[in-house]
Protein backbone atom coordinates (compact mmCIF):
# COMPACT_ATOMS: atom_id res chain seq x y z
CA UNK A 1 0.00 0.00 0.00
CA UNK A 2 1.33 3.38 -1.21
CA UNK A 3 0.75 5.52 1.72
CA UNK A 4 1.88 9.27 2.16
CA UNK A 5 1.14 12.60 4.09
CA UNK A 6 -1.36 12.98 1.46
CA UNK A 7 -3.76 10.52 1.92
CA UNK A 8 -4.77 11.87 5.35
CA UNK A 9 -4.82 15.54 4.27
CA UNK A 10 -7.22 14.70 1.93
CA UNK A 11 -8.65 11.32 3.36
CA UNK A 12 -8.34 9.07 0.50
CA UNK A 13 -6.66 5.51 0.29
CA UNK A 14 -4.42 6.37 -2.47
CA UNK A 15 -2.67 9.35 -3.39
CA UNK A 16 -3.94 10.41 -6.61
CA UNK A 17 -6.22 13.14 -7.37
CA UNK A 18 -8.23 13.30 -11.01
CA UNK A 19 -7.51 16.55 -13.17
CA UNK A 20 -10.04 19.14 -13.19
CA UNK A 21 -10.19 18.40 -16.90
CA UNK A 22 -12.20 21.37 -18.65
CA UNK A 23 -15.37 20.10 -20.54
CA UNK A 24 -14.79 16.59 -18.98
CA UNK A 25 -14.60 16.22 -15.44
CA UNK A 26 -18.45 16.03 -14.41
CA UNK A 27 -19.79 14.48 -11.05
CA UNK A 28 -19.97 11.09 -12.74
CA UNK A 29 -16.44 11.36 -13.36
CA UNK A 30 -15.17 12.95 -10.23
CA UNK A 31 -17.48 10.50 -7.63
CA UNK A 32 -16.34 7.30 -9.73
CA UNK A 33 -13.18 8.42 -8.71
CA UNK A 34 -13.70 9.31 -5.16
CA UNK A 35 -15.58 6.22 -4.65
CA UNK A 36 -12.29 3.82 -6.13
CA UNK A 37 -10.14 5.72 -3.04
CA UNK A 38 -8.55 8.82 -5.69
CA UNK A 39 -9.73 12.26 -5.16
CA UNK A 40 -12.66 13.06 -7.86
CA UNK A 41 -12.91 16.70 -8.83
CA UNK A 42 -15.53 18.43 -10.63
CA UNK A 43 -14.32 21.15 -13.21
CA UNK A 44 -15.89 24.23 -13.00
CA UNK A 45 -14.34 25.64 -16.05
CA UNK A 46 -17.64 25.93 -18.67
CA UNK A 47 -20.61 26.27 -15.54
CA UNK A 48 -22.04 29.12 -13.83
CA UNK A 49 -22.87 29.41 -10.30
CA UNK A 50 -26.24 28.03 -10.56
CA UNK A 51 -24.88 24.59 -12.75
CA UNK A 52 -22.22 23.93 -10.81
CA UNK A 53 -24.02 23.72 -7.93
CA UNK A 54 -26.25 20.92 -8.93
CA UNK A 55 -23.24 19.39 -10.35
CA UNK A 56 -21.82 19.49 -6.68
CA UNK A 57 -25.57 18.28 -5.44
CA UNK A 58 -25.35 15.01 -8.37
CA UNK A 59 -21.44 14.00 -6.72
CA UNK A 60 -23.11 14.19 -3.18
CA UNK A 61 -25.33 12.08 -4.19
CA UNK A 62 -23.20 9.80 -5.88
CA UNK A 63 -20.51 9.46 -3.69
CA UNK A 64 -19.70 9.36 0.16
CA UNK A 65 -16.41 9.91 0.18
CA UNK A 66 -14.32 13.31 -0.38
CA UNK A 67 -14.86 14.67 -3.45
CA UNK A 68 -13.07 18.96 -4.78
CA UNK A 69 -14.16 20.97 -7.39
CA UNK A 70 -11.02 22.66 -9.86
CA UNK A 71 -11.56 25.99 -10.18
CA UNK A 72 -10.85 27.49 -13.50
CA UNK A 73 -9.44 31.32 -13.30
CA UNK A 74 -9.60 32.42 -16.42
CA UNK A 75 -13.42 31.19 -16.40
CA UNK A 76 -15.82 34.24 -16.99
CA UNK A 77 -17.65 32.76 -14.27
CA UNK A 78 -14.67 32.52 -11.54
CA UNK A 79 -15.55 35.13 -9.03
CA UNK A 80 -19.22 33.27 -9.00
CA UNK A 81 -18.30 29.80 -8.64
CA UNK A 82 -15.46 31.47 -6.44
CA UNK A 83 -18.76 32.06 -4.04
CA UNK A 84 -20.47 28.63 -5.07
CA UNK A 85 -17.85 26.72 -3.55
CA UNK A 86 -17.98 28.21 0.51
CA UNK A 87 -22.11 28.09 -0.40
CA UNK A 88 -22.30 24.28 -1.10
CA UNK A 89 -19.75 22.91 1.68
CA UNK A 90 -17.08 21.65 -1.20
CA UNK A 91 -14.05 20.56 1.26
CA UNK A 92 -11.29 20.78 -1.28
CA UNK A 93 -10.64 23.40 -4.23
CA UNK A 94 -7.83 23.03 -6.80
CA UNK A 95 -7.20 25.93 -9.13
CA UNK A 96 -5.83 26.01 -12.85
CA UNK A 97 -5.27 29.10 -15.27
CA UNK A 98 -4.01 31.47 -13.00
CA UNK A 99 -3.63 32.84 -9.51
CA UNK A 100 -5.88 31.89 -6.89
CA UNK A 101 -4.56 34.75 -4.25
CA UNK A 102 -7.47 36.85 -4.38
CA UNK A 103 -10.36 33.97 -3.45
CA UNK A 104 -7.94 32.14 -0.99
CA UNK A 105 -8.85 33.86 2.46
CA UNK A 106 -12.60 33.30 1.92
CA UNK A 107 -12.02 29.54 0.92
CA UNK A 108 -10.23 29.16 3.90
CA UNK A 109 -12.22 30.86 6.06
CA UNK A 110 -14.72 28.59 5.03
CA UNK A 111 -12.68 25.42 5.70
CA UNK A 112 -11.89 24.29 2.35
CA UNK A 113 -8.13 22.97 1.57
CA UNK A 114 -7.02 24.77 -1.47
CA UNK A 115 -4.64 23.35 -3.62
CA UNK A 116 -3.76 25.77 -6.75
CA UNK A 117 -1.98 24.01 -9.59
CA UNK A 118 0.95 25.55 -10.08
CA UNK A 119 3.66 25.18 -13.20
CA UNK A 120 6.51 27.16 -11.53
CA UNK A 121 8.21 27.52 -8.01
CA UNK A 122 7.46 31.28 -7.51
CA UNK A 123 3.62 30.40 -7.81
CA UNK A 124 4.05 27.31 -5.50
CA UNK A 125 6.08 29.76 -2.82
CA UNK A 126 3.05 32.17 -3.42
CA UNK A 127 0.52 29.61 -2.71
CA UNK A 128 2.10 28.27 0.16
CA UNK A 129 2.43 31.81 1.63
CA UNK A 130 -1.54 32.19 0.82
CA UNK A 131 -2.30 29.63 2.68
CA UNK A 132 -2.37 26.00 0.24
CA UNK A 133 -2.85 22.80 1.87
CA UNK A 134 -0.67 21.42 -1.14
CA UNK A 135 0.08 22.46 -4.59
CA UNK A 136 -0.12 20.53 -7.77
CA UNK A 137 3.55 21.32 -9.71
CA UNK A 138 2.48 20.63 -13.31
CA UNK A 139 4.91 19.86 -16.19
CA UNK A 140 4.08 20.60 -19.86
CA UNK A 141 3.44 17.53 -20.32
CA UNK A 142 -0.35 17.54 -19.60
CA UNK A 143 -2.58 18.54 -21.87
CA UNK A 144 -4.83 21.66 -21.44
CA UNK A 145 -3.64 24.61 -20.43
CA UNK A 146 0.37 24.03 -19.68
CA UNK A 147 3.10 26.13 -18.47
CA UNK A 148 6.90 26.31 -19.78
CA UNK A 149 8.67 23.45 -17.27
CA UNK A 150 8.43 19.70 -17.78
CA UNK A 151 7.53 17.44 -14.73
CA UNK A 152 10.94 16.02 -14.13
CA UNK A 153 11.90 19.71 -13.04
CA UNK A 154 9.17 21.33 -11.95
CA UNK A 155 8.61 18.50 -9.19
CA UNK A 156 11.68 18.79 -7.45
CA UNK A 157 12.16 22.04 -7.27
CA UNK A 158 9.01 22.68 -6.05
CA UNK A 159 9.68 20.40 -3.00
CA UNK A 160 12.68 22.16 -2.35
CA UNK A 161 10.85 25.26 -2.04
CA UNK A 162 7.91 24.39 -0.33
CA UNK A 163 6.97 22.67 3.08
CA UNK A 164 3.40 21.77 2.27
CA UNK A 165 2.61 18.39 0.07
CA UNK A 166 3.57 18.76 -3.24
CA UNK A 167 1.89 16.36 -5.54
CA UNK A 168 3.20 15.25 -9.19
CA UNK A 169 0.90 16.15 -12.81
CA UNK A 170 1.94 16.28 -16.28
CA UNK A 171 2.93 12.75 -17.88
CA UNK A 172 1.69 10.06 -15.47
CA UNK A 173 -0.16 7.23 -16.87
CA UNK A 174 0.67 4.35 -15.36
CA UNK A 175 2.54 3.21 -12.20
CA UNK A 176 6.22 3.99 -13.31
CA UNK A 177 4.78 7.47 -13.53
CA UNK A 178 3.49 7.25 -9.74
CA UNK A 179 6.84 5.40 -8.53
CA UNK A 180 8.74 8.26 -10.25
CA UNK A 181 6.99 11.31 -8.71
CA UNK A 182 7.85 9.90 -5.65
CA UNK A 183 11.25 9.77 -6.33
CA UNK A 184 10.87 13.12 -7.38
CA UNK A 185 10.05 14.37 -3.64
CA UNK A 186 6.05 14.17 -4.69
CA UNK A 187 3.65 12.65 -2.04
CA UNK A 188 1.24 12.33 -4.71
CA UNK A 189 0.17 12.53 -8.04
CA UNK A 190 -2.81 14.26 -10.47
CA UNK A 191 -3.52 12.25 -13.34
CA UNK A 192 -5.98 13.15 -16.56
CA UNK A 193 -5.52 11.73 -19.59
CA UNK A 194 -5.78 8.49 -18.92
CA UNK A 195 -8.74 9.16 -17.02
CA UNK A 196 -9.93 10.31 -20.15
CA UNK A 197 -10.86 6.88 -21.57
CA UNK A 198 -12.63 5.64 -18.13
CA UNK A 199 -16.06 3.82 -18.83
CA UNK A 200 -17.62 6.18 -16.29
CA UNK A 201 -16.16 9.44 -18.16
CA UNK A 202 -19.31 11.48 -20.08
CA UNK A 203 -16.71 12.45 -22.88
CA UNK A 204 -18.00 11.58 -27.24
CA UNK A 205 -16.61 8.71 -28.00
CA UNK A 206 -14.73 9.55 -30.96
CA UNK A 207 -12.35 11.62 -27.96
CA UNK A 208 -11.63 8.52 -25.89
CA UNK A 209 -10.81 7.00 -29.62
CA UNK A 210 -8.54 9.65 -31.14
CA UNK A 211 -6.50 9.30 -27.41
CA UNK A 212 -6.23 5.20 -27.38
CA UNK A 213 -4.48 5.59 -31.18
CA UNK A 214 -2.42 8.44 -30.44
CA UNK A 215 1.37 8.08 -30.75
CA UNK A 216 3.78 9.68 -28.39
CA UNK A 217 4.50 12.51 -30.97
CA UNK A 218 0.62 13.22 -31.90
CA UNK A 219 0.23 16.26 -29.26
CA UNK A 220 1.88 19.86 -29.38
CA UNK A 221 1.02 22.84 -28.26
CA UNK A 222 -0.82 25.82 -29.93
CA UNK A 223 -2.18 28.81 -28.17
CA UNK A 224 0.82 30.28 -27.23
CA UNK A 225 0.67 33.46 -28.98
CA UNK A 226 -2.59 34.39 -26.81
CA UNK A 227 -1.08 33.65 -23.86
CA UNK A 228 -2.50 30.88 -23.01
CA UNK A 229 -1.09 27.65 -24.54
CA UNK A 230 -2.99 24.73 -24.54
CA UNK A 231 -1.64 20.92 -25.52
CA UNK A 232 -3.92 19.14 -27.47
CA UNK A 233 -3.99 16.31 -30.40
CA UNK A 234 -2.47 17.17 -33.67
CA UNK A 235 -5.26 17.22 -36.57
CA UNK A 236 -5.91 19.37 -39.35
CA UNK A 237 -8.07 21.98 -37.45
CA UNK A 238 -4.83 22.50 -34.50
CA UNK A 239 -2.21 22.35 -37.49
CA UNK A 240 -4.50 25.47 -39.27
CA UNK A 241 -4.74 27.09 -35.71
CA UNK A 242 -1.20 26.76 -35.34
CA UNK A 243 -0.35 28.27 -38.41
CA UNK A 244 -2.20 31.29 -38.26
CA UNK A 245 -0.47 31.84 -34.86
CA UNK A 246 2.97 32.52 -36.91
CA UNK A 247 0.74 34.78 -39.75
CA UNK A 248 0.93 38.43 -38.57
CA UNK A 249 -1.63 39.29 -41.05
CA UNK A 250 -4.14 37.60 -39.04
CA UNK A 251 -5.26 39.16 -35.35
CA UNK A 252 -5.17 37.69 -32.41
CA UNK A 253 -9.08 38.13 -32.12
CA UNK A 254 -9.13 36.31 -35.77
CA UNK A 255 -7.68 33.74 -33.87
CA UNK A 256 -9.60 33.41 -30.58
CA UNK A 257 -12.62 33.35 -33.07
CA UNK A 258 -11.26 30.17 -34.69
CA UNK A 259 -10.75 28.55 -31.38
CA UNK A 260 -13.65 29.60 -29.65
CA UNK A 261 -15.99 26.47 -28.71
CA UNK A 262 -13.74 24.44 -29.79
CA UNK A 263 -12.78 22.31 -26.48
CA UNK A 264 -16.83 21.77 -25.73
CA UNK A 265 -17.20 21.02 -29.81
CA UNK A 266 -14.55 17.79 -29.30
CA UNK A 267 -15.62 16.60 -25.60
CA UNK A 268 -19.32 16.78 -26.21
CA UNK A 269 -20.09 16.11 -30.17
CA UNK A 270 -16.77 14.43 -30.78
CA UNK A 271 -15.76 16.95 -34.14
CA UNK A 272 -13.39 15.90 -35.61
CA UNK A 273 -12.79 18.53 -37.70
CA UNK A 274 -13.31 21.41 -35.33
CA UNK A 275 -12.98 20.01 -32.19
CA UNK A 276 -9.88 20.65 -30.46
CA UNK A 277 -9.01 17.22 -28.16
CA UNK A 278 -7.05 18.43 -25.32
CA UNK A 279 -4.59 15.83 -24.28
CA UNK A 280 -1.43 14.72 -22.39
CA UNK A 281 1.95 13.10 -24.19
CA UNK A 282 1.13 9.76 -21.81
CA UNK A 283 -1.73 8.98 -24.34
CA UNK A 284 -0.13 6.51 -26.08
CA UNK A 285 0.27 4.42 -22.73
CA UNK A 286 -3.40 4.75 -22.81
CA UNK A 287 -4.39 1.41 -25.04
CA UNK A 288 -8.25 0.52 -23.55
CA UNK A 289 -10.89 1.81 -21.97
CA UNK A 290 -11.25 0.68 -18.56
CA UNK A 291 -13.55 1.51 -15.37
CA UNK A 292 -12.04 4.17 -12.53
CA UNK A 293 -11.10 1.68 -10.29
CA UNK A 294 -9.31 -0.75 -12.76
CA UNK A 295 -7.02 2.43 -13.89
CA UNK A 296 -6.21 3.52 -9.84
CA UNK A 297 -5.90 -0.65 -8.94
CA UNK A 298 -3.87 -1.13 -12.03
CA UNK A 299 -1.76 1.83 -11.70
CA UNK A 300 -0.85 1.78 -7.84
CA UNK A 301 -0.07 -1.94 -8.07
CA UNK A 302 2.54 -1.42 -10.50
CA UNK A 303 3.86 1.46 -8.54
CA UNK A 304 4.10 -0.74 -5.29
CA UNK A 305 5.90 -3.63 -6.71
CA UNK A 306 8.49 -1.16 -8.84
CA UNK A 307 8.84 0.40 -5.23
CA UNK A 308 9.28 -2.57 -2.94
CA UNK A 309 10.30 -5.63 -5.35
CA UNK A 310 12.17 -3.53 -8.36
CA UNK A 311 14.23 -0.98 -6.62
CA UNK A 312 17.46 -2.70 -5.43
CA UNK A 313 19.44 -1.43 -7.68
CA UNK A 314 22.42 -0.52 -5.06
CA UNK A 315 24.86 -3.35 -4.82
O1 LIG B 1 -5.34 24.82 -15.76
C1 LIG B 1 -4.76 23.86 -16.18
N1 LIG B 1 -5.15 23.19 -17.28
C2 LIG B 1 -6.21 23.55 -18.08
S1 LIG B 1 -7.30 24.81 -17.82
C3 LIG B 1 -8.06 24.49 -19.25
S2 LIG B 1 -9.39 25.38 -19.85
C4 LIG B 1 -8.71 26.44 -20.95
N2 LIG B 1 -7.51 26.88 -20.80
C5 LIG B 1 -6.97 27.73 -21.67
C6 LIG B 1 -7.65 28.18 -22.73
C7 LIG B 1 -8.89 27.74 -22.92
C8 LIG B 1 -9.44 26.85 -22.03
C9 LIG B 1 -7.48 23.43 -19.85
N3 LIG B 1 -6.47 22.92 -19.17
N4 LIG B 1 -3.64 23.42 -15.58
C10 LIG B 1 -3.06 24.09 -14.49
C11 LIG B 1 -2.19 25.17 -14.95
N5 LIG B 1 -2.20 26.35 -14.45
N6 LIG B 1 -1.30 25.11 -15.94
C12 LIG B 1 -0.70 26.33 -16.02
C13 LIG B 1 -1.30 27.11 -15.06
C14 LIG B 1 -1.06 28.46 -14.68
C15 LIG B 1 -0.68 29.42 -15.60
C16 LIG B 1 -0.48 30.72 -15.18
C17 LIG B 1 -1.21 28.80 -13.34
C18 LIG B 1 -0.98 30.08 -12.94
C19 LIG B 1 -0.63 31.02 -13.86
O2 LIG B 1 -0.44 32.25 -13.35
C20 LIG B 1 -0.31 33.35 -14.17
C21 LIG B 1 -0.44 34.53 -13.27
O3 LIG B 1 -1.56 35.01 -13.12
O4 LIG B 1 0.58 34.87 -12.65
Amino acid sequence: MIYTKLNDLLGIQYPIIQGGMAWVADAKLASAVSNAGGLGLIAAMNMNGQMLKAEIEKAKSLTDKPFGVNIMLMSPFAEEVAKTVIESGVKIVTTGAGNPAKFMEAWINAGIKVIPVVPSVTLAKLAERNGAAAVVAEGGESGGHVGDLTTMTIVPQVCDAVNIPVIAAGGIGDGRGIAAALMLGALGVQVGTRFLVAYECDIHQNYKDRVIKAKDTDTFVTGRRLGHPVRCLKSPFTRDMLTKEYDSTITNEQIEALAAGSLRLAAKEGDTLKGTFMCGQIAALVKKEQSVKEIITEMFTQAEQILQRDMQWVK
